[in-house]
């Protein structure tokens, strides 16, 4: 390996060889989508979703948009991190105190493992407008819910996998109310998980195909190089917006800080479960799986709302590819 991966060994990450020559560092699984239209009773759509190691497989938190259209997180757990056996149930979160957390709409979930405990991010509705919520977990099964770390309105709240410098570290991207046409990428520091400050600019959008707004995707992935964020970029066309997978590398002391980022996008709609669907156009990366033993990553990536994808790579071919263009 040409660089190297900081982060756990995991040797039962799924991987697959390269079967797609199209010049770009991710090659797609041949057996996308791996959750298909109407995965479970009463939800229409599961696809922005998030995938960590869990036991000996996988858990996932999973965006499912119901058949009243309503987005909801629920949980799944597999074997090989292909199949997922997901819960009917919506996920059901507590306060500290034992009372129910009433969840106005849950989308875009994240999820990262700090020490023994695995924190959830997502998009959550306070005062029925969108801000990221913050939950933990160590099962699976009781989501205790801690708070909105940011205020209103932001969205693509991404936690890195380690303090930073005795800090956490969350990225997000302010927004607006709706579907926001503008938008970069900021992080902010906390001590205690609660109160969250120290707020700085990441990066706006730089080329053409990310022209109108940027969002972090997956967690960021240690490397001998930087963290190597992988994120979403949108641009308007004249029938719609189109979403793209870009990655850029941040400063290991210093994440606001970037060191090198691709012109190009990493990923793009190409697939027709990418170009058609309930939103056309749509690639949007929200986990990776990493194994440092081997340099391989898995990446998890909704596909124009409507399913559920993986595609595959190396740190070597996307770091390669990041330094290169
Ligand atoms: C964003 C979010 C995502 C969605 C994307 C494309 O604003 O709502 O969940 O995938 O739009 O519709």
């Amino acid at each position: 390996m040409k660089y190297s991966l900081l982060g756990e060994a995991l040797s039962n990450i799924p991987f697959e060889e390269r079967t797609e020559e199209n010049g770009l560092p991710f090659w797609r699984s041949v057996r996308n989508p791996i959750v298909a239209r109407n995965p479970i009773k009463g939800v229409a759509r599961i696809y922005n979703s998030a995938v960590v190691p869990f036991g000996a497989g996988f858990a996932g938190v999973f965006r499912g948009d119901t058949l009243n259209g309503w987005p909801l997180l629920f949980v799944g757990f597999s074997k090989d991190g292909y199949s997922f056996d997901i819960r009917e149930q919506p996920i059901r979160m507590e306060y500290e105190n034992g009372a129910p957390y009433e969840m106005e709409y849950g989308y875009d979930p994240r999820a990262v493992k700090i020490g023994d405990t695995y924190y959830i991010l997502w998009c959550d509705g306070l005062g029925g407008q969108p801000t990221i919520g913050l939950a933990e977990t160590k099962d699976f099964k009781k989501f205790v819910f801690k708070g909105h770390p940011v205020l209103p309105y932001s969205r693509n709240g991404v936690m890195f996998p380690r303090k930073i410098n005795g800090e956490y570290v969350l990225l997000t991207r302010p927004s607006d109310q709706g579907h926001t046409p503008y938008g970069d990428i900021y992080l902010s520091y906390s001590k205690d998980l609660e109160y969250w400050g120290k707020h700085r600019l990441v990066m706006k959008p730089q080329s053409s195909w990310e022209r109108l707004k940027i969002g972090a995707g997956a967690v960021p992935i240690e490397t001998s190089e930087g963290w190597l964020l992988l994120y979403h970029g949108v641009t308007q066309t004249c029938s719609g917006y189109v979403y793209s997978m870009g990655g850029a590398l941040l400063d290991l002391d210093d994440p606001s800080r970037v060191l090198h980022r691709s012109k190009n996008y990493l990923l793009t709609p190409e697939k027709e479960y990418e170009c058609v669907g309930f939103v056309p156009n749509v690639v949007f990366p929200c986990a990776a799986l990493s194994d440092s033993a081997t340099g391989r990553l898995a990446l998890y990536y909704g596909c124009a709302d409507t399913v559920f994808g993986m595609a595959f790579s190396t740190t070597d071919e996307i770091l390669d590819y990041i330094l290169g263009h």
